[in-house]
C-alpha cells in the first residue's frame, strides 16, 4: 500500500517515501500492521509504503503480509534491515529479540518502533538505549510502543494532571487484570518461558501499568518494594507437562520521587477480568478514574467545587478538542483499543518528519525496566525496599 498522504518536507529524507518493514506478524504484528494499514486515511502523515512483512515461518508470514496490505514478505531480518529503500523498522517480535534487531537497525540507519516492553533483561535495554542515544546524535529516531499513553482519555488525563487540576498528587493506584491463564489447562506459550518472555505478568502488563503512573505523573521512581507470585507451576507442553518459569501476577509499592506512593498489582489470573488496566490518581484537588474496558471514558472528581457539587463525572473522550478524537468520527461515536496503535504510528511519524525525538523513547523504556527489575530483585530478596537507581 502507498498512502495518499501529502508529500513531506522530511529533514531527514527529503521528498523520499519511507520505506516501512514490520517485524512479527502474530497478535502485535496484527495490531501494528492494522495501524500502519489506517493511519493515512485519518491523520496528515508522511508519505509511507507497507514495503515487507518479515517473519519465520514463509506460508504464514506470507499469508500475513497478503491479508495485512504488506507488498512483500521476508523472512530474513537482516537482510530486510541491510535495504536501501526500508527507512523504518517496526519490532512486533517476542521480547528475546528485541535487542539485536533493534541495535542492528539503529546501526544501519533505520528509524525504529519497538514493542513493550523494551527487553528482557536490564542488560539489554541498556545497550539498547545506548545504540538509540548514538543513533539519535545522526537524526534517527527510537520509540517504544506502551500504546496506552495513545488512549485519548490518558493523554487527557495527562493534561489536566500537568495543567494542576488533582493539585499535588498523594497516591496511584494502577491495576492491570486478564485472566487467559486462569484455566489450569490453558497450555504453555513463549511468555510463559523466562528464557523468551523475561518475566510473566510483570513484563507484560505491570510494564503498560509502571508506564502510566510515570507518564501521568511525570516523575521517577526512588524505591520499590514487590512480591512476585505464580499459581499454576506447571502446564501441558507440546512434549508433556513443562515448568512455568515466570510470575503469573505481580505486586509492588513505589515510591516517587515527588513523594507520592503508587501500588501496582497485576494478574493474568484475575477470572473474570478481561483486559482491565484500571488508574486511579488521587490528588489534593482532584482525582481520576480509569478503566482500560472502557477506554472512551474518564471519571473527574473537582475537589475545588462546593462539597455539595463534587462527586465523579463522566467525561466521554470524544469530542473534537480531544487529544487524538478529532481525527476519527463526529462526537460520541467512540473509538476502541486498535485505535491507539494508529496514533502511536502517527506520532512516530510526526517525530520522523519533524525530526524531533519521539516520546516514550528507549531512555523511559529503561526507566521501566529499571523498575521491572527492582521489583523483581526485591520479591526474590524478600526484601522490603529496593533502591531504583535512575
Ligand atoms: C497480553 O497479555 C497483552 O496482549 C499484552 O502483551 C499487551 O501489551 C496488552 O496491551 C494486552 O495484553
Amino acid at each position: 500500500m502507498t498512502s495518499s498522504a501529502p508529500t513531506p518536507t522530511n529533514p531527514h529524507h527529503g521528498n523520499t517515501t519511507l520505506g516501512v518493514a514490520a517485524i512479527g506478524y502474530a497478535f502485535m504484528g496484527k495490531a501494528h500492521s492494522n495501524a500502519w494499514r489506517n493511519v493515512a486515511s485519518f491523520f496528515d502523515v508522511p508519505a509511507f509504503e507497507q514495503k515487507v512483512l518479515v517473519g519465520r515461518d514463509p506460508e504464514q508470514v506470507a499469508e500475513a503480509a497478503a491479508r495485512y496490505g504488506w507488498a512483500e514478505y521476508a523472512t530474513d531480518w537482516r537482510a530486510v534491515i541491510a535495504r536501501d529503500d526500508i527507512h523504518i523498522v517496526d519490532i512486533c517480535a517476542p521480547g528475546w529479540m528485541h535487542a539485536e534487531i533493534a541495535i542492528a537497525a539503529l546501526e544501519a540507519g533505520k528509524h525504529v518502533l519497538v514493542e513493550k516492553p523494551l527487553a528482557n533483561t536490564l542488560a539489554e535495554a541498556e545497550a539498547m538505549t545506548e545504540a538509540a542515544r548514538a543513533a539519535r546524535a545522526r537524526g534517527i529516531q527510537s520509540m517504544i510502543g506502551f500504546n496506552y499513553r495513545r488512549v485519548p482519555a490518558l493523554a487527557l488525563a495527562r493534561e489536566l494532571i500537568t495543567e494542576g487540576r488533582l493539585g499535588t498528587i498523594r497516591h496511584v493506584r494502577a491495576a492491570y487484570m486478564q485472566d487467559w491463564l486462569s484455566d489450569a489447562e490453558t497450555p504453555m506459550t513463549w511468555r510463559l518461558r523466562k528464557e523468551t518472555a523475561g518475566s510473566g505478568a510483570l513484563g507484560d502488563i505491570a510494564s503498560h501499568a509502571i508506564d502510566q503512573v510515570l507518564y501521568l505523573l511525570g516523575d521517577t521512581v526512588t524505591d520499590v518494594s514487590g512480591r512476585l507470585h505464580t499459581f499454576v507451576t506447571e502446564r501441558p507442553g507440546a512434549d508433556g507437562t513443562e515448568q512455568v518459569t515466570v510470575d503469573d501476577a505481580a505486586w509492588a509499592t513505589l515510591t516517587l520521587a515527588s513523594g507520592a506512593v503508587a501500588s501496582v498489582e497485576v494478574s493474568r489470573m484475575a477470572t473474570g477480568q478481561k483486559n482491565s488496566l484500571q488508574l486511579e490518581i488521587y490528588g489534593d484537588k482532584g482525582s481520576l478514574l480509569f478503566d482500560l474496558e472502557n477506554l472512551n471514558e474518564l471519571g473527574f472528581l473537582d475537589a475545588t467545587l462546593p462539597v455539595r457539587e463534587q462527586g465523579f463525572r463522566r467525561i466521554l473522550v470524544n469530542e473534537p478538542e480531544h487529544p487524538y478524537a478529532g481525527a476519527w468520527w463526529p462526537q460520541g461515536h467512540i473509538i476502541g483499543w486498535e485505535h491507539t496503535f494508529t496514533h502511536q504510528i502517527r506520532d512516530f511519524l510526526t517525530a520522523i518528519t519533524t525530526g524531533t525525538a519521539p516520546s516514550p523513547s528507549f531512555e523511559e523504556g529503561l526507566a521501566v525496566q529499571k523498575v521491572l527489575a527492582a521489583v523483581e530483585e526485591s520479591a526474590n530478596n524478600k526484601s522490603t525496599l529496593t533502591v531504583v537507581n535512575y
